[in-house]
């Protein structure tokens, strides 16, 4: 059994729906309910995203390994409306990344974990640390705390929507 965290986005459309509907989803790859994050409303970061994001992250223990899980989440979401040619960082339906499996390091061509950019998004370390306040970086060893102070700032607000 392994524990993963994702990061959960959506600025298209019924974020709260496109966040809810997600969730269930990542319930049904693992073997527990998932921890989840408040919904949190955040400025888009990136040229190509225009609206407000919401933001979410959980916690799943699942026995996907970890190629398996990044196929699920890919799978659902072509099946929920990205267009898998539309550019990087542009507006969407819904977006899940892996930002943590299991406490590894995984440097494939598909797959790297910790998510590359994880440690620079408050829009996920304020979310992560709601639900993990004792987290750490695999690599470093820092604090999710000091992550956080050293992050770009944007605009991050914890909502009090339910899932
Ligand atoms: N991939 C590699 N490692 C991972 C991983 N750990 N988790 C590969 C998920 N995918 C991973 O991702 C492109 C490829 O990365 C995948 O095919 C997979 O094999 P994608 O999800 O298809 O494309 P993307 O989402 O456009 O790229 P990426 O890098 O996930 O974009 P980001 O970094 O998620 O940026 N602003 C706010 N406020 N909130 C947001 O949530 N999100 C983005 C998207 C931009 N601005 C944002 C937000
Ligand atoms: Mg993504």
């Amino acid at each position: 059994m392994a524990k993963a965290v994702i990061a959960l986005g959506s600025n298209l459309g019924d974020r709260q729906a496109h966040l809810a509907r997600a969730l269930s989803f990542l319930s049904m790859l693992g073997t527990t309910h998932p921890l989840a994050s408040s919904i949190y409303e955040t400025e888009p970061v990136g040229d190509a995203s225009t609206h407000p994001y919401f933001n979410a992250v959980c916690e799943v223990e699942t026995e996907l390994d970890a190629m398996s899980l990044l196929e699920a989440l890919k799978a659902y979401e072509r099946d929920y409306g990205r267009d898998p040619a539309s550019p990087r960082w542009s507006n969407r339906t819904i977006d899940l990344d892996i930002i943590d499996y299991d406490r590894q390091v995984i440097s494939r061509q598909r797959l790297h974990v910790p998510h590359p950019e994880y440690h620079m998004r408050l829009f996920v370390l304020v979310p992560l640390q709601e639900i993990l306040p004792g987290w750490r970086d695999v690599r470093t060893g820092e604090p999710v705390d000091a992550l956080i102070t050293a992050s770009p700032k944007i605009e991050v607000s914890k909502t009090s929507l339910k899932w």
